[in-house]
């Protein structure tokens, strides 16, 4: 109609915790790129804000921040429950930052109103707002799908298991057959906050709610590709609206710039032999318990293995004493490195972790066999699915690190014929993972389909 602006306006709306803006920022990058005259909006909390890559050489997109509901003057110091309580001061100020944060991307776009929502997942209620303004809402899901389907049959899965420690416990070792897509999973390996653990918590409610709205988006993305898991594709498609795996994200949206390598990781394995170094990272704010943190400390060290562990300062003090004099030449350990680039370096054999799913499809993106020590969240699904379905790692016995099973492990994928069968294995996920980010695969074909969406 007359007076209807014809420049699109999408608006992006990340769950300012963890790491979960950034895959959520690849994409809103990717669509400022591949349409240079719409209008992109990306809507976090300061503080998230703060932590993205600047999208530098991207005209069209514009930060725009987003109340995180603490109180006025207490921004810099965290309160003391911590992430848990500053994600529920945000989810107590949603949707009405939500709308106010709309309104100020529509203005700062020059008065062109929101055309379409792109949310983290677990923003269900931006599904409301959009609605509520008569723009179509698009979910971007960062984590493993087992964990999505998980999310999506709360309810299935608590009628058929029942809730509580004890009923969970008796049921731990049962597979989980009431969800065909997720048989080869077990009661144990479901997040906490479905049958067991804090059931009534802000984030189990948050997921149980989102699990319950995606089927009303208009399309569900996710970071990762078509025929890595063909059931889940099949059950998703029949699920949502539109399912769209448009992953791996950071082959879709590199990063703009090269990533800094202050601690000199990437000539450190210069130094060293194809596949024989072990890298060892938890994500983003992990680290083992510590009496854990000292046996894999103690398995490094035993293994004669090269290493190379990505630690976060407060957690160096846990090692044992001696540790990095020791293994000094064939460890090093620093508080950060550039993942990407050392997963894709040929010295790395390994990757010790707790399978988040960035770097679950980082590292089979590079074809890196991985050794699985997973915490929470999504992260026990997505360590079955990488030992026992695909079978490009291992994982320990009893799902903890002890000395010993830290060394086997590392022996069994940086020297044995299993680990020689992994290496292949993965090496075949990622030439999919490859050609479907290339012309005409399926990711960019769904990445079309997205950007015709929105
Ligand atoms: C949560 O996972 P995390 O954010 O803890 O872990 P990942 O998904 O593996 O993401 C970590 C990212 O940080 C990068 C790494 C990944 O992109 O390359 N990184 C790095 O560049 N350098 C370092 O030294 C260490 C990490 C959650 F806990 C999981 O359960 C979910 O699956 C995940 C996705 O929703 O989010």
């Amino acid at each position: 109609s007359s007076g209807c602006p014809t420049q699109p306006h999408v608006a992006f709306v990340a769950f300012p915790f963890g790491t979960h803006a950034a895959p959520l920022f690849a994409l809103a990058r990717a669509v400022a790129s591949a349409a240079p005259s719409a209008a992109v909006s990306f809507l976090s909390t300061a503080r998230s804000l703060a932590s993205l890559p600047r999208a530098k050489g991207l005209r069209n997109i514009r930060l725009v921040p987003v109340a995180d509901g603490r109180p006025e003057g207490a921004a810099e110091v965290p309160p003391p429950g911590g992430i848990e309580e500053m994600i529920g001061m945000f989810l107590a100020a949603t949707p009405g930052n939500l709308r106010e944060a709309l309104g100020a991307a529509a203005a700062g776009a020059g008065g062109i109103p929101v055309g379409c929502v792109v949310s983290d997942a677990f923003m269900w209620m931006a599904g409301e707002v959009a609605e509520a303004a008569g723009a179509p809402w698009v979910v971007l899901w960062t984590g493993g799908p087992a964990g999505l389907a998980a999310h999506l049959h709360t309810d299935l899965l608590r009628d058929a298991i029942g809730v509580g420690e004890r009923v969970a416990m008796t049921r731990f070792k049962e597979q989980l057959h009431s969800i065909p897509v997720l048989s080869a999973h077990r009661v144990c390996d479901l997040p906490e906050g479905i049958v067991f653990g804090p059931l009534d918590a802000p984030v189990s409610c948050l997921v149980h709610r989102m699990g319950q709205s995606l089927p009303k988006a208009a399309a569900v993305l996710h970071n990762t590709f078509e025929g890595l898991d063909p059931a889940i594709d099949d059950h998703f498609s029949a699920t949502f609206s539109r399912s769209l795996p448009v992953g791996p994200l950071h082959l879709l949206a590199p990063p703009a710039h090269p990533t800094p390598d202050p601690n000199h990781c990437l000539p450190w394995l210069d130094r060293h032999a194809p596949a024989t170094v072990a890298y060892v990272s938890f994500g983003s704010f992990m680290a083992p318990p510590p009496a854990e943190m000292a046996e894999l400390a103690e398995g490094l060290e035993a293994s004669g293995a090269a290493f190379l562990w990505s630690l976060r300062d407060e957690a160096m003090e846990l090692l044992p004493p001696g540790f990095s004099e020791r293994t000094k030449g064939r460890g090093l350990v620093v508080s950060w490195a550039p993942q990407l680039d050392i997963l894709r370096h040929a010295a790395v054999g390994t990757i010790v972790m707790h399978c988040g799913w960035n770097s679950v499809v980082e590292a089979i993106t590079a074809g890196v066999p991985m050794v699985c020590r997973p915490f929470f969240g999504d992260q026990r699904l997505n360590a079955r699915f990488i030992f026992q379905v695909w079978e490009i790692g291992v994982g320990f016995e009893d799902g903890v690190m002890t000395k010993e099973g830290v060394v086997r492990a590392l022996e069994a994928v940086l020297k044995g014929e299993e680990g020689k069968q992994m290496r292949v294995k993965a090496g075949e996920l990622k030439a999919m993972a490859t050609r479907a980010v290339q012309f005409g695969g399926s990711s960019l074909v769904n990445f079309n389909s997205f950007l015709d969406l929105v």
